[in-house]
């Protein structure tokens, strides 16, 4: 197992497909419900130019209830296993030690922790132990309760410095600092507003020393912006447009990865992205 220095520079910005194995995503509604549709989505998002697929089995939408571990990982692994036989990088979308163990197992080479190694204690020595790359989302309290703590003084700093502090709280385990990517967490324990502020600080998270990724696809703060003169927020399947607009601004902005949902676009954007950079730096 390799930590980050494995993954190739790519000189652009990379994108991290979802494949979401579970009845209740908002963003997908569970059309990849079985391993066998889950398998030929992430084959699908692979030809669409996705540089890792990001599997997951539980709904970690605001409100969702948790599904036992069993299930959880009945869910993924042999998602997990098909794709990474068929030469994906394949992240596995989960908190739990006894998930991401059999899938690391599977051939999954990043573990993505949405409670950045506060919910399962045995996680972080996991990912310690077999030295894979380790993405550590900012959140606060689990599914049920992070709507009512999305109070923040100073959205950015207060995320930057919980990032900060996770980051060492794990290296006191047996983390390196070299496995882990940050992620600010768009839309968890977040209002829209936090969201936009966070979107626009992107160069502050980017310094904040690690690779940074940003999952803001398909996210209801995006509906909120495009919702109707009547106030009805733009459905989730016609919010990849706005989707595409932020991964080219977060590319522009460094960020390492984008999580998204339509990755031929994206993956167009990180190239755009990147060829503008490119025509600034000969400029
Ligand atoms: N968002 C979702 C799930 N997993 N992981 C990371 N690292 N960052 C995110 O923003 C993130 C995530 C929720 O979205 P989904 O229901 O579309 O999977």
């Amino acid at each position: 197992m390799a930590d980050l220095a494995a993954f190739p520079d790519l000189g652009r910005c990379r994108v991290m497909g979802v494949v979401n194995v579970t009845p209740d995503s908002f963003s997908d509604g569970g059309a990849h419900a079985t391993p066998d549709a889950a398998v030929r989505h992430g084959l699908r998002l692979l030809d669409e130019g996705a540089d890792l697929l990001d599997v997951g089995g539980e709904s970690t939408r605001p409100g969702a209830t948790r599904v036992p571990a069993e299930e959880e990982l009945a869910r993924v692994l042999p998602v997990v296993t098909r794709l990474a036989a068929a030469g994906a990088i394949v992240s596995v979308d989960t908190t739990r030690a006894s998930v991401a163990g059999p899938a690391l197992q599977a051939g999954a080479r990043v573990v993505n922790d949405v409670s950045g190694g506060t919910a399962d204690a045995a996680l972080p020595l996991l990912v310690a132990e077999q030295r894979c790359a380790y993405v550590v989302m900012h959140s606060r309290g689990a599914s049920l309760d992070m709507r009512r703590r999305a109070v923040y003084d100073d959205v950015v700093a207060e995320v930057a410095a919980g990032l900060v502090q996770r980051l060492g709280a794990l290296t006191e385990v047996g983390v390196r600092p070299e496995q882990v990517v940050l992620d600010p967490g768009l839309g968890f324990a977040k209002t829209a507003e936090h969201d936009w502020a966070l979107l626009g600080a992107v160069p502050e998270l980017v310094g904040l020393g690690r690779p940074l990724l940003l999952g803001a696809s398909r996210k209801s703060f995006l509906g909120r912006l495009l919702a109707d003169a009547d106030g009805s927020p733009r459905p989730v399947g016609e919010r990849d447009d706005a989707s595409q607009a932020i991964t080219a601004l977060a590319a522009a902005a460094g960020a390492w990865c984008v999580r998204v949902h339509a990755v031929r676009a994206a993956a167009d954007a990180v190239r755009v992205a990147a060829a503008v950079a490119a025509g600034a730096s000969r400029a």
